[in-house]
């Protein structure tokens, strides 16, 4: 009765390093921006596309270096690569097949009943099939993906740009994170019912950063179930985790304060950092 989620890595020692680091380095940043630490960090989001502006903040001696990493431009790309590159094997890492029943009948259909729902603070709340995502204009890219653990692998994906599907449902002026929801429960069915699915949150900026791809092929073929297939995000700056496998739906949020742990993602709320940039 009980299946778990065939998964690998964050099993042991991962969660218990993350805690500290994540902690410490947001007690740093409130420390370093004092009372007025979110409007300070919401007006950096602004202007670090302003040269000028982000010289004088990189000097600025008060930052910490916790700060220092918010500030470069956020639409800076990540490093892309040659085909010759691409690694023989990309790894799989967390979950390999998610165990949940829902997935499992949507994969033995070949994911033909399968819809991305995009809603949220939206006008145009919408589910889009597998087909229709393909057709939409695609980007290839070879980029190194990083996950916390310490290994990297260098993989081709293609897919649709964030941006242009959230053009699509027209996200209203309140929202300000995409939240991701997966499909694949973490801890196994509970007696409670509790809801463990993975789930990852960006703000808009990477929403929207040339780079991030909803992507539906690796290496040239269908995106395989142990790296997430149908459909998973690529945020190429920053680590593995923030990249969400079994996409099932986008939710367009104002804070993801009052969704599960409150931070942001599944290992945010066991203590990793909700920005984690490369
Ligand atoms: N839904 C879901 N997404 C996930 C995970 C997961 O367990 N479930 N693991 C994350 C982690 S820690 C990493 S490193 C990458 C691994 O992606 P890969 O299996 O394609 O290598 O997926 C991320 N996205
Ligand atoms: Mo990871």
């Amino acid at each position: 009765m009980k299946t778990k989620a065939i998964r690998s890595g964050h099993v042991n020692g991962g969660v218990v390093t993350g805690i500290g680091a994540g902690t410490k380095r947001r007690h740093l940043l409130r420390a370093a921006l004092g009372g007025a630490g979110t409007v300070a960090l919401a007006g950096c989001d602004r202007l670090s596309n302003n040269d000028a502006f982000v010289d004088v903040l990189k000097s600025a001696q008060h930052l910490s270096r916790a700060a220092h990493k918010i500030v470069p431009g956020r639409k800076a790309m990540a490093q892309e690569f040659a085909p010759a590159d691409v690694a023989a094997h990309f790894r799989s890492n967390g979950t390999l097949m998610p165990a949940d029943a829902d997935y499992q009948a949507l994969l033995k259909s070949g994911f033909s009943e399968w819809k991305l729902q995009v809603g949220g603070l939206v006008e145009k709340p919408a589910a889009f099939t597998l087909a229709e995502l393909r057709a939409m204009p695609s980007r290839t890219q070879i980029t190194r993906h990083d996950c916390v653990e310490g290994w990297s692998s260098i993989g081709q994906w293609k897919g649709v740009q964030l941006s242009h599907v959230l053009a699509q449902v027209k996200p209203l002026a309140s929202a300000k994170y995409v939240v991701f929801r997966c499909a694949d429960s973490m801890d196994g069915p509970t007696l409670d019912g509790r809801d463990s699915r993975y789930y990852e949150s960006v703000d808009l900026d990477d929403a929207n950063h040339v780079q991030t791809v909803l992507a539906y092929e690796l290496n040239g073929q269908a995106l395989p179930v142990s790296n997430g297939a149908p459909l998973r995000v690529r945020i190429e700056r920053q680590l593995g985790y923030k990249h969400a496998k079994y996409l099932m739906k986008i939710e367009l949020v104002e804070s993801f304060a009052p969704l599960r742990g409150g931070n942001g993602g599944y290992w945010e709320d066991n203590g990793y950092e909700w920005y984690a940039g490369i």
